[in-house]
């Protein structure tokens, strides 16, 4: 197998001359915070996050055991990525909508969606706010302004911007958040969120997940552009390119986007630098395409890791409380595991619903027809 080079951000560029260029960043490896940073950044903000991200990295090593142990169809992890999404999700305001991708699903427990619910969805059972339609890994639920992702790579983006469009045109104080990884750049998706999002100058954050990877395609064959976040330009959108793994330089450069937009200035696209440390899903084997030296060195680079040292340093963790948090975190998500495999699958009648205002006769006399049998023996939730 043919050794490929770690993608490092590049460093010779500074993000004061050339903010898609460079890599912005407030809290360095050794947990020291860059000095004059925002002072909107404070411990509590700073344990909030190490909270989430490690509330994150636990609920994602149970669920792709349960899915090893068939108890899960599917599931796609964020691990190494997590500050991205809980930096933004700390940076939102309750009124603002969120349209994810694949790894984003988390931005709903910071924004106050209980674990259990959560956690239905990825059973797909009766407490499933999509009612078992949906694949693991696609949660939403409006009570948090979050809309499930569609699969289909990319669709999100116009979805995000005509959302935030429709809010100026309202006039409501809304601003709206979509996501993409860097192989959905190559989507006509894109182009068209982008275009739309640059003319009109819509509230809307655009957020790259650049996590070195579309499966096993790396960026150099995705783009001959030099960074994602240069992408922007073409279009008029403000970018800028940030560390990824950085909590506290995603929640400032979110926390600003989100500004601007409500400033009526427009929309901002923000590349986050990070690297996908486990699989693409629990349907992929990495080892295929890649050397666990590479995973090594960005482990090097966990954005849980460089929190902690800061916590530490800042003499807010020991190893002490960090062991109390661990078994605090792990024995809530034992308990949201338990209420939410325990709750039967969606009633069968549900399949109906949703689709029509008014259900038309036809349905009418299938659900009816569908009542009229026995239901099947449970199949487990293999997909
Ligand atoms: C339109 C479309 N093409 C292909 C796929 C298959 N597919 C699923 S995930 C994926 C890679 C996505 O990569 P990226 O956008 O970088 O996000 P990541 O999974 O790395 O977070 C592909 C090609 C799809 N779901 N939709």
């Amino acid at each position: 197998m043919v050794l490929v080079p770690v993608v490092l951000p590049p460093t010779n560029v500074s993000d004061d001359v050339a903010p898609d260029l460079g890599l912005f960043s407030l809290l360095r490896e050794d947990g020291s915070l860059a000095p004059a940073a925002d002072p909107s950044i404070t411990p509590e903000l700073a344990w909030q996050a190490y909270r989430y991200i490690k509330q994150l990295r636990l609920l994602d090593a149970r669920m792709i055991l349960l899915q090893r142990q068939g108890r899960v169809g599917f599931y796609g992890a964020c691990t190494g990525q997590e500050a991205t999404p809980i930096g933004t999700g700390l940076a939102l305001a309750t009124q603002d909508w969120v349209y994810p991708a694949l790894r984003e699903s988390s931005v709903m427990l910071v924004r106050g969606l209980s674990l259990s619910t959560y956690l239905c969805q990825v059973f797909g059972n009766a407490g499933d706010l999509l009612k078992g339609r949906q694949m693991p890994s696609h949660m939403s639920a409006r009570e948090v302004h979050q809309v499930s992702w569609g699969s289909c790579i990319g669709t999100q983006l116009p979805q995000a911007v005509g959302t935030a469009w429709a809010a100026k045109l309202r006039g409501d104080d809304v601003a709206v958040v979509g996501f993409i990884g860097d192989g959905g750049t190559s989507e006509p998706d894109f182009h068209n969120a982008m275009n739309f999002a640059g003319v009109y100058k819509v509230p809307c954050v655009i957020v790259c997940q650049n996590n070195q990877f579309a499966i096993s395609v790396r960026p150099d064959r995705q783009t001959a552009s030099q960074t994602y976040a240069v992408k922007g330009r073409a279009y008029g959108v403000p970018s800028l390119r940030i560390d990824g793994n950085d909590v506290l330089a995603v929640y400032h450069a979110v926390s600003r986007a989100l500004a601007r937009a409500r400033r009526g200035e427009g929309a901002t696209f923000i590349e986050a630098v990070t690297y996908r440390i486990g699989a693409h899903s629990t349907s992929d084997d990495p080892s295929r395409y890649r050397q666990q030296e590479e995973v090594d060195a960005w482990l090097a680079r966990d954005p849980l890791q460089r929190l902690r040292r800061h916590l530490v340093k800042t003499g807010q963790l020991d190893d002490a409380r960090d062991e109390a948090l661990e078994a605090e975190l792990n024995a809530a998500i034992g308990l949201a595991i338990h209420e939410a495999e325990t709750q039967p699958m969606p009633a069968r009648e549900t399949l109906f619903d949703d689709v029509y205002a008014e259900l038309p006769w036809h349905l009418k006399e299938q659900r009816d027809e569908l009542l009229k049998t026995p239901p099947a023996p449970p199949q487990g939730s293999g997909h």
